[in-house]
């Protein structure tokens, strides 16, 4: 028998799989009402389902467990199955014993949706079927399709913890900032959660500007520099131009390329780096980058009004995100208002006040940090208590200039996710404008 852990997304498709597949499974949640609940009424048996608190008595007759990703490893249930010798693994894990076709993982604390995006975009435009998932939003195993040539899979720290063979045909650590710590007992264990995925690599794919990352061998590197070596792929500056490389070959000038900052550069050279392992044709990939407008929520360009443009990055949930949207919009956007707060993560903050107080001209502050936040910045503050208010209060503060919100925080004290808080900010800007 086996037992499915979490009733998310990623436990109802667990669920859905097993029941295709004829295999015996219960499943449990450890809240009485878990939020995806009431909208899968007829996608399991209830006979099978337990709600509320686990006990030991759940692993009677249990042979493996399939776990959300949400769950810690601290759990009980977890350690109580270690100690049973249970096996306890991911949908991740399980997807890769089914799938036919190579599997391509991008992990990292931030890009990780852009690369999978734009790399499965490539992949597209060479003529090729493809299914994208994982923690992008598509739990992987309602990808599993036997037309599929590649899967690329966007893998979180919390999914590669509970997935131990796994075979990427290529895979890429694109950076390691601290996140999650709430969740690992010291950021060395995040590292190495993060560094695991090339232990399950045929290829790698290295970022020469990460310092973390492991010995270049054996591998595609890229970085914000000339190139070293001919399959490496980089950058190089002519007349205060960016031009983006393969070894000595100009592949095509930055004012080609839609998406804006120097993050969003390194997440293209990933994106080819990861489709030249495969050997994707550099020409179509080009094409790729040309198109590529970007996802949503991820310094997302929303409306100019009034001398003032408007920026949606309700996805920087993390210091370092906020901090790079500063950096990227600096450049061209000298007078700033930041939307800033939410739930604090558990990392320093200290560099992104360090830049609010350098660069930035006025901060709204929401959500639980407001008051810890407030202590920090010597730029003018104002708080909001909803996305509505910050927004208008922002808009009173300047007659030109950029409006950006990155909140550098979870979004859950306010809003469901990150997405709803994208959504309220962008209703606001078109409700005045
Ligand atoms: N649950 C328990 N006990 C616990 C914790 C959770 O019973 O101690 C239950 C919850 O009640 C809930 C279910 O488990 O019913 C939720 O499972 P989950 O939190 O693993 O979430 P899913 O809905 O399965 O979504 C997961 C990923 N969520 C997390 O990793 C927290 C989604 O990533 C992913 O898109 C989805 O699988 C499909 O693969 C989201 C995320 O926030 C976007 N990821 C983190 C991030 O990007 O920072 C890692
Ligand atoms: P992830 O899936 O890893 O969360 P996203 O592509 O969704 O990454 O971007 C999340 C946030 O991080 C956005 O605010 C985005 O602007 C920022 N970001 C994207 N790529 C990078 C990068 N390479 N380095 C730092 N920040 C980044």
């Amino acid at each position: 028998m086996k037992l499915v852990l979490g009733l998310g997304k990623t436990g109802f498709s667990i669920a859905r799989f097993l029941s295709e597949q004829n295999i015996d499974y219960k499943i449990a949640d450890s809240r009485t009402n878990p939020p995806l609940l009431s909208k899968y009424p007829d996608a399991f048996s209830k006979s099978l389902l337990t709600l509320g608190s686990w006990t030991l008595d759940l692993l009677k007759k249990v042979d493996e467990i399939f776990i959300s990703p949400g769950i810690a490893q601290n759990e009980s249930i977890v350690i109580w199955a270690k100690e049973q010798n249970i096996p306890v693994i991911s949908d991740i894990e399980l997807f890769s014993r089914f799938a036919k076709a190579p599997i391509i993982g991008i992990t990292g604390s931030n890009g990780k949706s852009t690369v999978t995006q734009l790399l499965t975009q490539m992949i597209i435009n060479a003529g090729m079927q493809v299914a994208m998932g994982g923690n992008i939003g598509t739990p992987v195993l309602d990808c599993l399709n036997e037309k599929i040539e590649y899967y690329v899979l966007e893998l979180s720290s919390y999914q590669l913890d509970y997935s131990h063979h796994l075979n990427l045909i290529v895979g890429v650590v694109l950076n390691i900032t601290p996140d999650h710590l709430d969740r690992y007992q010291n950021f060395k264990h995040y590292i190495n959660s993060k560094l695991s995925l090339y232990q399950h690599c045929q290829h790698l794919v290295i970022n020469l500007d990460e310092p973390l990352t492991p010995p270049k061998v054996n591998a595609k590197c890229f970085g914000i520099s000339i190139p070293k070596q001919a399959d490496d792929f980089g950058t190089v500056t002519c007349h205060d131009t960016y031009y983006l490389l393969k070894g000595d070959n100009v592949l095509m000038s930055i004012n080609e390329v839609q998406l804006i900052g120097e993050h969003n550069t390194r997440n293209i050279l990933a994106a080819l780096a990861l489709g030249d392992q495969i050997r994707l044709p550099i020409i179509s990939m080009i094409q790729s980058i040309k198109n590529f407008k970007g996802l949503e929520h991820r310094l997302e360009w929303v409306a100019k009004k009034q001398n003032i443009d408007y920026y949606n990055d309700s996805k920087a949930t993390n210091a370092i995100s906020t901090i790079t949207a500063i950096q990227a919009l600096m450049r061209k956007h000298q007078n700033i208002v930041l939307i800033l707060g939410g739930i604090a993560k558990q990392e320093n903050y200290t560099p992104l006040f360090k830049l609010i107080n350098k660069s930035i001209t006025s901060v709204i502050l929401i959500g639980q940090s407001a008051q810890q936040f407030e202590q920090e910045i010597n730029t003018n503050t104002s708080h909001a208590k909803t996305m509505k208010d910050a927004v208008n209060v922002a808009h009173s503060m300047i007659n030109n200039g950029t409006i950006l919100l990155s909140p550098g925080c979870a979004s859950f004290d306010m809003f469901d996710d990150f997405e709803h808080r994208g959504r309220a900010f962008k209703e606001c800007v078109f409700s005045i404008i």
